[in-house]
C-alpha cells in the first residue's frame, strides 16, 4: 500500500539499482537480511549495455538471482512493487537517466550517488522532481539508511559497522547530515548514547542538493516513530537557517540537537573550501560559528564543542525515556551473515588449500616472470627462444650450446612438406572451412607413435637398452622378438642413399658441441644394424633428436640423473616436435587460405570400397 508522505522507506520497500554495482547491491542485501526483511530490497538492476542477463547474489547463506534490464521502462513494468531507484549513473549520464526515471509515476524517490554533477543539471532534475512530488536524495552522497528497513547503496559502511552500530533495527533518532562519512560517525555515536538511528540521510555536499535538511527534518517531525532529531550542518550555505525558521514557527517541536561542522575555519587566514563543493562560507552568516550561535538561540540543543555532542545526545535521550516518550525495546541479535571469503582471507581469519600449484611463471607482480627471471632480463640477456623454453619447461637456464640446440630442433622440425600426416590434416581441415586454431589442432592430433611423436618412446627404448648393457644387435633382436618397432628408426622416404639432412645437421652439431654424446653414438651403432637389413631403417629425425636430448639431460650437468629420467618419463621430448611443427602447420593453414583452396573431397577411385552383404539376416549359431 501507499506509504505516508513522511516515510518513503519501510521494511517492504523495493528498489531498482541503476548501474552495475554488485558490491553495493550485496551490501544492501546483507543489510536487509540482518534486518530480518522477508525479501531483498533490490528487485533488479538497470544497465543499458550488454543485454538482459541475471546476476547472482547472496541472501544470507543462500544465493539468489537478480535480473538486469536494459531500460527503466522494462524494469519498472516488470516490478510494479518498486518505488525507489538508487541511481549510480556517473556524472555524465546521471542527468539523462534521472530524467528517464522521472517519467514513471511509480517511482517516488531517487537517490543520486554521482559526484561532480553539473549544478545546472542538478537544479533541473530538482525542479522536475518537485513538480512530480518525487523525493531526490543527492547528488554526491552515499544516500542514507533506515535501520530495520532500507539501506541506500553503501550507506552505513561495511557490515561489521552496520552490526556494531545496531542499524539492523530501528532506534528513535532521525538525523540529517551532508556527508556520508559523518553519517557513519553519527550512527556509531547514536548507538552508544541513545537507542540508535531511526533514519539518517546524507543530503550530499553539493551546492544544490535535491532535498535539504529541512525536507527530511519535517518528515521526521511528522513521523510518530521518530522521537528526537539531529542536524549535522556545516560551514557554507544557509540551509540551517531554514530549519531555524521552522523551529521558530513551531513547525518542528521535537527536541533537535544540532552542530555545524567547520568551526575551525576561523583559524585560517583566508576562506577555506572544505571537502564539499558547498562548504565555503560566502558571508559571516554562513560560518559554522554563526550557525551554531543562531541554532542555540532558536532553542536547538547545541553543544559547546563537537566532542560534547554525545553528552547532549545522551542527556536528551535519557530525558525522553524518563518522560515516557521513548520506550526502549528489548535488544535482539541480528542473524549472523557469513563473512565474505575475500574479506575473511584479508583479515587472516581463514586459510584454504590452493586447488592449483604453479611453479613456472607469475604475472601478478610488476613484471612478468619466467621461472623467476624478469621478462626484461629475458631480453636484456638475449636468452633467445631456446632460453625461454629452458625456463618454462625445465625451470632453469641451460648452457648456450643447449639453448641453441633447442632452437635448432625447433627450426628443423618446423616443417617437412605438405604430404606428411599432420600437414595433410591441417590442409584438409582448412579447406573444410575451419579456422586457424582448429586446423592447427587437427594437424597436431596426428602426432603420435608413427608420425613425429616417437621421441619419448625412442629416448626410453634406446636408453633402457644401453643401460641394460645390450649391444646394438642384441637390442635390435630383442625388439624383433617382441614384435616391436624401434621408435626413432625408419622413414617412409629417407634412407641411407637418400639421407635426411636434418639428421645430418643435428648429428654434426651434437658431435661438435655437446660435452658427451654416448647415446647418440649407441643409436648410430643401432642404425648400422637396422640399415644393414633395409636401407630405410635409418635413425630418423625423431630418434636422432631424442637420443641427443637424452645426452643433454644426462651429461650437461644441468640435471640430476633423477631429473633426467623423469623428463623422459613424463613425455617432454615430443613437445619439441609439437612446438616446432606447429610453425609449419600454421604456415600450411595460411597457405591454403591465401590460395582460397576449396573444400577437399578425396577421389572415390582412390579408395577401395568393399562392403559386406547384409541384405540377409544373420542368424548366429546356425549353419546356413
Ligand atoms: N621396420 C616411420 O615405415 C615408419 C621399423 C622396422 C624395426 C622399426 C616406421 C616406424 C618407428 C616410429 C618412428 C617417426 C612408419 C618417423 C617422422 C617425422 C617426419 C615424417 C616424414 C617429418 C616408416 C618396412 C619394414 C618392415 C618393418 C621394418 C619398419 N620400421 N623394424 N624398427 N622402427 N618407425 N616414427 O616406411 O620385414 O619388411 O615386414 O613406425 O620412429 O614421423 O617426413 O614423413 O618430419 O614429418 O611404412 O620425418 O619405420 O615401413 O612399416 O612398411 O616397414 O621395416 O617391420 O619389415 P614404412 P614399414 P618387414 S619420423
Amino acid at each position: 500500500g501507499a506509504r505516508p508522505w513522511f516515510r518513503p522507506f519501510d521494511a517492504a520497500t523495493r528498489a531498482l539499482v541503476y548501474g552495475l554495482q554488485p558490491r553495493a547491491i550485496q551490501g544492501m542485501l546483507d543489510f536487509d537480511y540482518s534486518c530480518g526483511r522477508e525479501a531483498p530490497s533490490v528487485a533488479a538492476m538497470i544497465y543499458p549495455f550488454g543485454g538482459h542477463h541475471i546476476q547472482k547474489f547472496y541472501w544470507g547463506t543462500k544465493e539468489t538471482l537478480l535480473p538486469v534490464y536494459t531500460s527503466v521502462e522494462e524494469a519498472v513494468g516488470k516490478h510494479p512493487d518498486v518505488d525507489i531507484v538508487v541511481n549510480f549513473a556517473s556524472s555524465r549520464s546521471v542527468y539523462s537517466s534521472t530524467l528517464d526515471i522521472l517519467k514513471f509515476p511509480q517511482i517516488k524517490a531517487i537517490a543520486l550517488i554521482a559526484e561532480g554533477v553539473p549544478e545546472r543539471h542538478a537544479r533541473e532534475i530538482l525542479h522536475i522532481a518537485k513538480g512530480k512530488g518525487v523525493l531526490i536524495i543527492g547528488p554526491a552522497t552515499v544516500g542514507g539508511i533506515k535501520p530495520g528497513c532500507f539501506r541506500i547503496g553503501n550507506s552505513g559502511g561495511m557490515m561489521d559497522n552496520i552490526i556494531s552500530s545496531k542499524l539492523y533495527r530501528p532506534g528513535s533518532v532521525g538525523y540529517v547530515s551532508k556527508s556520508g562519512g559523518m553519517s557513519n560517525e553519527l550512527n556509531n555515536i547514536l548507538s552508544l548514547y541513545t537507542n540508535g538511528t531511526y533514519e539518517g540521510i546524507a543530503i550530499g555536499g553539493d551546492r544544490y542538493p535535491g532535498t535539504t535538511f529541512i525536507d527530511h527534518l519535517l518528515r521526521y517531525e511528522a513521523d510518530p516513530e521518530c522521537k528526537m532529531l539531529v542536524l549535522l550542518g556545516e560551514v557554507g550555505g544557509v540551509e540551517e537557517y531554514r530549519v531555524i525558521e521552522a523551529v521558530k514557527k513551531g513547525a518542528i517541536k521535537k527536541p533537535i540537537i544540532a552542530w555545524a561542522i567547520g568551526t575551525c575555519a576561523k583559524m585560517f587566514a583566508t576562506e577555506v573550501q572544505f571537502g564539499h563543493a558547498g562548504s565555503l562560507a560566502n558571508s559571516d552568516m554562513e560560518t559554522a560559528d554563526a550557525k551554531n550561535k543562531a541554532m542555540r538561540a532558536a532553542g536547538f540543543i547545541v553543544p559547546e564543542t563537537f566532542e560534547e555532542l554525545p553528552d547532549v545526545l545522551e542527556e536528551t535521550y535519557r530525558r525522553l525515556v524518563a518522560e515516557g516518550a521513548i520506550k526502549p525495546k528489548a535488544e535482539r541479535d541480528p542473524p549472523v551473515i557469513p563473512m565474505d571469503y575475500k574479506w575473511a582471507q584479508e583479515l587472516g581469519l581463514i586459510r584454504k588449500p590452493a586447488a592449483f600449484i604453479s611453479t613456472i611463471s607469475d604475472e601478478r607482480g610488476q613484471e612478468l616472470m619466467y621461472a623467476g627471471m624478469r621478462i626484461t632480463d629475458v631480453f636484456k640477456e638475449n636468452i633467445g627462444l631456446g632460453g625461454v623454453v629452458s625456463l618454462l619447461w625445465f625451470k632453469r637456464r641451460l648452457p648456450e650450446y643447449a639453448t641453441k640446440f633447442v632452437e635448432m630442433v625447433l627450426m628443423l622440425t618446423a616443417d617437412h612438406g605438405p604430404a606428411v600426416s599432420g600437414a595433410m590434416n591441417t590442409i584438409v581441415a582448412t579447406r573444410a572451412g575451419k579456422d586457424l586454431i582448429s586446423s592447427l589442432a587437427s594437424g597436431l592430433l596426428t602426432i603420435g607413435s608413427r608420425f613425429g611423436g616417437a621421441l619419448d618412446e625412442a629416448a626410453s627404448m634406446f636408453s633402457s637398452a644401453r643401460d641394460r648393457g645390450l649391444t646394438p644387435r642384441e637390442f635390435v633382436d630383442e625388439a624383433r622378438k617382441q614384435n616391436k618397432l624401434i621408435s626413432g628408426i625408419g622413414h617412409k622416404i629417407k634412407s641411407v642413399n637418400n639421407p635426411d639432412l636434418r639428421v645430418q645437421l643435428v648429428k654434426e652439431y651434437v658431435l661438435k658441441n655437446f660435452p658427451a654424446h654416448s647415446l647418440l653414438d649407441y643409436a648410430l651403432a643401432v642404425e648400422k644394424v637396422t640399415t644393414s637389413k633395409k636401407d630405410t631403417l635409418i635413425l630418423n629425425v625423431d630418434g636422432c633428436i631424442a637420443v641427443c636430448f637424452v645426452d643433454l639431460l644426462r651429461d650437461s650437468g644441468a640435471f640430476s640423473s633423477e631429473e633426467a629420467d623423469e623428463y623422459i618419463k613424463i613425455g617432454t621430448l615430443n613437445g619439441l616436435f609439437v612446438l616446432g611443427r606447429s610453425i609449419g602447420f600454421i604456415g600450411h593453414h595460411l597457405d591454403q587460405k591465401r590460395l582460397r583452396a576449396p573444400l577437399y573431397r578425396h577421389p572415390a577411385d582412390d579408395i577401395f570400397i568393399n562392403m559386406a552383404d547384409v541384405t540377409q539376416p544373420r542368424v548366429l549359431g546356425k549353419m546356413q
